[in-house]
C-alpha cells in the first residue's frame, strides 16, 4: 500500500469536519478513531472493489465459510498491520499530537462467537485474503455478541455487549441485496405457469435479510475479501393499525419477532440450547447465504446448476449451518425444477463439513416437533435424505438393525445434524491428529467405515499476523533481526531462530522482551481492575472457555495445595508464582460458575495473606476476549493445556502460547501432542493419563477417586478445605464441587473429568516448573526452541492443507 502521509492527514480532517462538524482540537478519541477508521476503509475500497472484479472477470471457484461465529476482535490496528502501514499512520497521528493508543482503544471487539471456533473462523479469513485466495465468510450480524463479564463478590455477572452502539465504520449496509427468509406455515401443492409441479410454503413468517460486508484484508497483497453478515428485520415494520388502537406491545410483536434472530449470540460453548431461535439463526443465515450465492451463479452463468460445484465450495463450520443442506435441495428441487437426483449430486460436491468436538453430547440434535414446525418443507426434504440413506444401509448391512438405528439421520425423535452433514458432504473433518483419529475409531465409528474416503484431518492454527506481528511487536522485532522478514507469511522460517539458542546475547534479549511484556501486562491489569502483578514471578496462565472437561478446577486445586504448603512450611522456597486466569461460562452452566467464584474466593485468600506475600498470587482478568488476550499472550510463561485427554478437540490458544514463547504445560490432548512433537518433549512439560487410559477406564469402569484421596493426605485435605470453612463459611458455595469429585452429582460418577487421578502428576509437574524457572538461560533456551518450531501451527498452513485436500481452490493474485 503507498501511503501518502499529507493525504491521510488531509482525509481525515475532512471526515471529521463532515461527520461531526469538528476540527482537530475539538474531536474527541471516539470521533478520531471513528475517522480514521473510515479513511482506513476508504484507502482500501479500491483493491476491494478490484478483488471482486478480478473474481468476476475470472470466475474461478471460490470458499464459502459458513459460520454462526466470527470472533474478530477489533480491525483497526490489525488492518493497519495488514496494510503495512501501522507506523506511518502513528506518526502521522502523532504529529498532529494525538495518541494512537487512545484512539485504537475506542474500537470495540466485534465479539461475534464464543471461543475458539469462531476465533478460528477469523483467523482462517485472514490466511485466505493473506494467500490470495478467493475465500470469504458467511454469518450472522448478532446486535449483541459475547456478553461482557463483570466479576462481582466472586461471582460472574453478564451484561449485554451493545457494541453496535456507535456506528461501526468497517461495514458496508447491502440493501440491494436484502432477500427473504420464510419460517413456518404449511406446506401447499401446486403447479407453476408452464405445468411444472412445485412446492410451496402458504402462510410462512416472512423476515428480511439484509448484509453487512466487512473487508477483509490480506498482509502484504490487494486482496481483499469480504466478511459478509445477515441483519434480521420484518418487512412490514410494525403495525399502524395495532398502534392507532394503542395496543403498542402487540403493534410491534411481528417486527420483534424478526428482529431478535440476529439480536444476540447465544453464549454456550461446547453443548447445545435446544432452544427454537437458534435453530431459527441457523437457518437464517444458512438460507439467506445460500439465495445470495444462487442468485449470483444465475445471474452469471444462467440455471446451469451442474456447474454450481464448480464454482462453490462450503465449508460447514460445525453441525450449527447444516440446515444449509436441505436448504439447498430446496431451492434447487422448489426453485428451479431440478430432479432429486440431480439436485443430491450438485449438494454432495458442495459441502464439506468440520467437526469441532468429541463430546457426544455436545452433538446437535433438533427435536423433530421444534425442527418440522419451524422448517416444515425443509424437514420434508431431510425425510426423504433419510429415506434413500436408510435404504442403501439396508442393502449394505442387510441384517444389522440396530445400526440402521444408530445411523438414523432422524431417530429418537430428533434430527440428528452431525448425521446429516457425515452423509451429504464429501468431506468430514477433524481439527487436530488425536481428535480426528478418535472420532473415526470411536465417535463416528459406523461412519468411517461406511464413507472411509470422507474423513481427513486438518490440524487448526492461527494467524502469525494478529497473534505475534502485531500483540507482540518486540518480539517481533527480535526475530526480523536475526532471520530478516518473511515469515509473516511463512511461519515456518522461524525454524532459522535455531541458530541462535546458544547464543548469549539473544537469549538475553528474549528474556529482556518477555520482562517487559509481563511489566505491560501488569500495568494494563492495574489500570483494568486494580490488581497487582509481579513481574519477577512466574506468569502461569490458563485464558479458555470455563468448561469441566478444560479442568480450570484442577489448577485450583492445585494453588490451593501450594498455599497450604507455604504456609505450613516456611522453608518452603520456590519460585514466585502469578496464577492469572480468564474465563468466560455459558450463562446457564452452574458448575462452571462455581468453579469462576472458587478461582476468585481463592484468589482472595492468597492475595490477602501476608505469610505468602512475594511468593502466590492469583488473578482472574474480567471479561476475556480478543483484546485482552493480546496483552496477555505476549506475557506468559507457561501455558495451561490441562484438559482430560480425549477431550479438547484440538485447542488453539496452546498455539497463540507457544508462538509468543511460553512452555506448554499440559496432558497428551488434542494440538498439545502435535505442539510437543514440534518442540520436542523436553521442552515442554507434559502430565496426566492417557486418551487410551482414560478411554479404557471409562470402558471398564474401574476408576475409583476415593482412592487417591485415600493415598494422598494433602490432596484430601484441599479437597475437604472446600467445604470445611477455609473458603466459604457457610460451607454451601463449594458444596456441588465437591461433591461432583467425591460422590458424584445427579446419576453421575464421581469425578467424571479425572481431576484427582491427574493430580498427583500434575502437581510433580508443577515442580519441575518451579526447579527449572531458576535457570532463566535455560528457561529461555526452550523458550526460543519453542518459537523456533512453532511454524506449523500458522493458519496459513492449515488453509494451504484444507486448498490442497478439501477446497482446491487457485489462487487469484489483483494486481
Ligand atoms: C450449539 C448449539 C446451540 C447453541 C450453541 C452451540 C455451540 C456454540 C459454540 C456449540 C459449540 C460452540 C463452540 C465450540 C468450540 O469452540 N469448539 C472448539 O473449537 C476449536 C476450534 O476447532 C477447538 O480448538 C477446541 O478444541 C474446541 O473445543
Amino acid at each position: 500500500m503507498n501511503f501518502d502521509a499529507e493525504k491521510f492527514k488531509a482525509s481525515l480532517v475532512e471526515r471529521l469536519k463532515r461527520q461531526y462538524g469538528k476540527d482537530i482540537a475539538h474531536a474527541n478519541s471516539h470521533d478520531l478513531y471513528d475517522a480514521v477508521a473510515a479513511c482506513t476503509r476508504e484507502m482500501i475500497t479500491s483493491n476491494w472493489m478490484a478483488t471482486r472484479a478480478e473474481y468476476e472477470k475470472n470466475p474461478v471457484k471460490q470458499l464459502y465459510y459458513f459460520s454462526a461465529e466470527f470472533l474478530m476482535g477489533r480491525a483497526l490496528s490489525n488492518n493497519l498491520i495488514n496494510l503495512k502501514i501501522k507506523d506511518a499512520v502513528k506518526e502521522v497521528l502523532n504529529g498532529m499530537n494525538i495518541d494512537y493508543n487512545l484512539v485504537e482503544d475506542q474500537e470495540p471487539d466485534a465479539g461475534l462467537g464464543n471461543g475458539g471456533l469462531g476465533r478460528l473462523a477469523s483467523c482462517f479469513l485472514d490466511s485466505l485474503a493473506t494467500l490470495d485466495y478467493p475465500g470469504h465468510g458467511y454469518g450472522i450480524r448478532y446486535e449483541y455478541g459475547m456478553f461482557e463479564q463483570h466479576i462481582e463478590d466472586g461471582y460472574q455477572v453478564e451484561y449485554p455487549d451493545n457494541w453496535l452502539r456507535h456506528r461501526d465504520p468497517w461495514e458496508i449496509k447491502r440493501s440491494d441485496l436484502a432477500v427473504t427468509v420464510k419460517f413456518g406455515g404449511n406446506i401447499a401443492y401446486g403447479t407453476t405457469p408452464d405445468g411444472q409441479p412445485r412446492f410451496y410454503l402458504e402462510n410462512a413468517e416472512e423476515v428480511i435479510a439484509t448484509p453487512y460486508d466487512m473487508p477483509i484484508i490480506g498482509y502484504d497483497t490487494n486482496t481483499v475479501n469480504t466478511l459478509r453478515l445477515w441483519e434480521a428485520t420484518s418487512p412490514n415494520g410494525f403495525d399502524l393499525q395495532l398502534f392507532n388502537s394503542m395496543d403498542y406491545n402487540r403493534a410491534v410483536e411481528k417486527q420483534n419477532s424478526a428482529e431478535n434472530i440476529s439480536r444476540v449470540l447465544y453464549p454456550n460453548d461446547n453443548g447445545p440450547s435446544g432452544k427454537a431461535l437458534r435453530l431459527k439463526q441457523q437457518y437464517f443465515f444458512s438460507s439467506a447465504s445460500l439465495q445470495d450465492l444462487v442468485h449470483h451463479f444465475v445471474a452469471n452463468f444462467g440455471p446451469d446448476f451442474k456447474k454450481f460445484p464448480d464454482y462453490h465450495v462450503i465449508q460447514l463450520n460445525d453441525t450449527h449451518p447444516v440446515v444449509a443442506i436441505p436448504e439447498l435441495m430446496r431451492i434447487l428441487i422448489d426453485e428451479y425444477g431440478i430432479g432429486w437426483d440431480e439436485a443430491w449430486s450438485i449438494v454432495q460436491k458442495t459441502f464439506a463439513y468440520t467437526n469441532h468436538t468429541i463430546l457426544a453430547e455436545a452433538l446437535e440434535k433438533w427435536p423433530i416437533e421444534i425442527f418440522q414446525g419451524l422448517l416444515p418443507r425443509i424437514y420434508q426434504i431431510v425425510e426423504e435424505i433419510n429415506r434413500r440413506f436408510i435404504e442403501d444401509l439396508r442393502q449394505k448391512y442387510p441384517d444389522d438393525y440396530e445400526k440402521h438405528n444408530r445411523m438414523s439421520i432422524i431417530g429418537g425423535g430428533k434430527v440428528r445434524m452431525a448425521w446429516l452433514a457425515i452423509h451429504a458432504a464429501f468431506s468430514v473433518n477433524g481439527v487436530a491428529a488425536l481428535h480426528t483419529e478418535l472420532l473415526k475409531t470411536q465417535e463416528l465409528k459406523d461412519w468411517s467405515a461406511l464413507y472411509p474416503e470422507k474423513f481427513n484431518n486438518k490440524t487448526n492454527g492461527v494467524t502469525q499476523r494478529r497473534w505475534l506481528l502485531n500483540a507482540n511487536p518486540a518480539l517481533a522485532e527480535f526475530i526480523t533481526k536475526r532471520i530478516g522478514h518473511g515469515w509473516e507469511k511463512d511461519l515456518t522460517k522461524l525454524k532459522g531462530l535455531e541458530k541462535f539458542i546458544d547464543d548469549e546475547e539473544t537469549l538475553n534479549e528474549l528474556i529482556t522482551i518477555k520482562q517487559d511484556n509481563k511489566q505491560a501486562l501488569a500495568d494494563y491489569l492495574k489500570h483494568k481492575q486494580n490488581d497487582f502483578l509481579d513481574p519477577d514471578s512466574i506468569y502461569d496462565v490458563q485464558v479458555k472457555r470455563l468448561h469441566e472437561y478444560k479442568r480450570q478446577f484442577l489448577n485450583v486445586l492445585h494453588i490451593m495445595y501450594l498455599y497450604n504448603r507455604l504456609v505450613e512450611d516456611p522453608n518452603f522456597d520456590p519460585p514466585a508464582r502469578t496464577f492469572i486466569f480468564g474465563a468466560k461460562a455459558a450463562s446457564g452452566y452452574r458448575r462452571a460458575k462455581a468453579i469462576i467464584k472458587l478461582i476468585n474466593t481463592v484468589a482472595d485468600r492468597v492475595n490477602n495473606d501476608r505469610r505468602v506475600r512475594g511468593k502466590l498470587r492469583v488473578v482472574f482478568v474480567e471479561n476475556y476476549c480478543v483484546t485482552a488476550a493480546e496483552k496477555i499472550y505476549p506475557a506468559a510463561d507457561v501455558s495451561e493445556q490441562i484438559s482430560t485427554a480425549g477431550y479438547e478437540a484440538s485447542g488453539t490458544s496452546n498455539m497463540k502460547f507457544m508462538i509468543n514463547g511460553a512452555l506448554t504445560l499440559g496432558t497428551m490432548d488434542g494440538a498439545n501432542i502435535e505442539i510437543f512433537e514440534e518442540a520436542g518433549k523436553e521442552n515442554g512439560f507434559i502430565f496426566g493419563l492417557s486418551s487410551d487410559q482414560i478411554i479404557k477406564m471409562e470402558a471398564d469402569h474401574s476408576y475409583k477417586p476415593s482412592e487417591y484421596l485415600a493415598r494422598n493426605p494433602q490432596l484430601a485435605k484441599v479437597v475437604e478445605q472446600l467445604v470445611d470453612g477455609t473458603y466459604d463459611p457457610t460451607h454451601q458455595i463449594f458444596k456441588e464441587l465437591h461433591d461432583s469429585l467425591v460422590y458424584g452429582v445427579e446419576g453421575q460418577r464421581p469425578d467424571v473429568f479425572y481431576v484427582l487421578a491427574d493430580f498427583n502428576s500434575y502437581c510433580k509437574a508443577q515442580e519441575e516448573i518451579a526447579a527449572q524457572y531458576k535457570d532463566k538461560k535455560g528457561w529461555a533456551r526452550k523458550t526460543l526452541i519453542n518459537i523456533a518450531n512453532s511454524g506449523k501451527f500458522s493458519s496459513d498452513r492449515t488453509i494451504e492443507d484444507y486448498v490442497r485436500d478439501i477446497w482446491k481452490l487457485n489462487k487469484l493474485v489483483v494486481k
